[in-house]
């Protein structure tokens, strides 16, 4: 089976809100597996190159500004089609128009204050998992891949 990576960030609201615990355990109960977490501040320039492709938007300034207003985890989760799905437990961009039962449906209401962030392709998770985890996601075996896949 081919097991894809995906890079996930809980945004600065999602941690103010206490809210770490309650995404996390969405990705776990999924049976998806966590390859990487870190705790971190961000600084501009790092918030920028992570979202370099939407540069020439008028609100990157504001989305800038809000990225390192806290600290963010950064994560890496493995699994079938994980890319996909991950941004199926998201939800969509503006949570005002995501369906409850999504992460940005259930906690959002802002287009900006939306939580979380996930990799939207495999070639972008490639990248993000790279800017943010040089040193490369943990290799280890969850013992419950047997339960979740055949
Ligand atoms: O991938 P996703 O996070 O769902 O949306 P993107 O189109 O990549 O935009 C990134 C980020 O920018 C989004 O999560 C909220 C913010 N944003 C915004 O502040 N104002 C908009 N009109 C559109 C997006
Ligand atoms: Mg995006």
């Amino acid at each position: 089976m081919t097991m894809e990576q995906t890079f996930i960030m809980i945004k600065p609201d999602g941690v103010q809100r206490g809210l770490i615990g309650e995404i996390i355990g969405r990705f776990e109960k999924k049976g998806f597996s966590l390859k990487g977490l870190k705790f971190v501040n961000v600084e501009r320039a790092f918030a920028e190159k992570h979202y370099a492709d939407l540069s020439s938007r008028p609100f990157f300034g504001l989305l800038v500004d809000y990225i390192i207003s806290g600290p963010v985890v950064a994560m890496v989760w493995e699994g079938k089609n994980v890319v996909v799905t991950g941004r199926k437990l998201i939800g969509t961009t503006n949570p005002a128009d995501s369906p409850p039962g999504t992460i940005r449906g259930d906690y959002g209401i802002h287009i900006r204050r939306n939580i979380i962030h996930g990799s939207d392709a495999v070639e972008s998770a490639t990248k993000e998992i790279a800017l943010w985890f040089p040193e490369g996601p943990i290799a280890w075996e969850s013992a419950i891949e047997p339960w979740i896949y055949e």
